[in-house]
């Protein structure tokens, strides 16, 4: 009788470490972290790579990537890329930020980085909540969603309405690819890799700064179970956060 052969469907790729994450159950941090791992490879950019890291739940990330990694204040992501970049034209330089981090504490950051075409990969993590530090309003909160500081639901009229944005990011000139994805489906996540990966290739190729914002679950701070809040991905973050590709100064252009 013959031995039973196994054969190998799956594997984690090199450029993530073997180790379990801290991010709760439904969490998609670790979804987003795994597209940008598994890319890094494909790409050949592992050994090229260094990571900026930004305050929030995935302040852990240089513990789940095995990359060469610098950690940043919060909001001041943009500003570190800027000068790791301009300091190592070489190096393909990542920055990865929630929220909370980058449209409020880092807005300045983010938009002059973006203006003045740094080139350099910005990933957005958008779960329309402060995660890390229990559950606070952010700018994207959208309209009527209680949070610890909105327990009677964002008022417009006081809080204003949820900041978009990938449609800012897209309206600066330095800004050669801007586009929002989720992570809610298969469909969408196939859909979020290829995002990353336009990302990715303006920066491999000079041609300015590269940024996709990801509409992300937060189970913990939502009070939903991990299939609720992949439904409100759907019915409720999509209708007002619409996917899709912002700006692609390659469009039309194979890169
Ligand atoms: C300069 C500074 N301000 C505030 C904080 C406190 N803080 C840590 S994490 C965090 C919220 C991060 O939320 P977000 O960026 O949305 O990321 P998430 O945790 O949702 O992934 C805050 C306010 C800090 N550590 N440093
Ligand atoms: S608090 Fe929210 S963002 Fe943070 S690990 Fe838990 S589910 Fe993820």
């Amino acid at each position: 009788m013959t031995a039973l052969q196994e054969k190998l469907v799956f594997d984690k790729s090199d450029c993530i470490a073997d180790r379990v994450t801290h991010y709760c159950p439904g969490c998609q941090h670790g979804v987003a972290h795994r597209l940008a791992g598994e890319l890094l490879d494909e790409m050949g950019l592992s050994q090229k790579t260094l990571l900026v890291t930004s305050i929030g739940c995935s302040v852990f990330l240089y513990n789940y990537l095995n990359l060469d990694s610098v950690e940043a204040p919060h909001g001041r992501a943009p500003a570190v890329a800027t000068g790791v970049k301009r300091s190592c034209p070489d190096k393909f330089v990542l920055s990865y930020q929630g929220d909370g981090d980058l449209a409020s504490i880092g807005m300045a950051e983010i938009m002059h980085c973006a203006n003045r075409g740094e080139k350099v990969s910005i990933i957005f993590v958008n779960n329309t909540v402060y995660g890390m530090t229990g559950g606070q309003m952010a700018p994207t909160t959208l309209e009527g969603q209680k949070t610890t500081t909105s327990p009677a639901g964002r008022n417009p009229l006081k809080e204003g309405m949820p900041i978009k944005m990938s449609e800012i990011i897209a309206t600066l000139g330095g800004t050669a690819y801007c586009a929002r994805v989720a992570l809610n489906n298969i469909k969408n996540i196939r859909q979020a890799k290829k995002a990353l990966k336009k990302a990715f290739e303006v920066q491999v190729n000079g041609l300015g700064f590269g940024f996709v914002e990801i509409l992300s679950t937060c189970p913990t701070n939502w009070r939903m179970t991990p299939v609720q809040a992949n439904e409100r991905i759907e019915n409720e973050m999509i209708p007002y956060f619409p996917l899709g590709v912002y700006k692609d100064i390659t469009a039309g252009e194979e890169v």
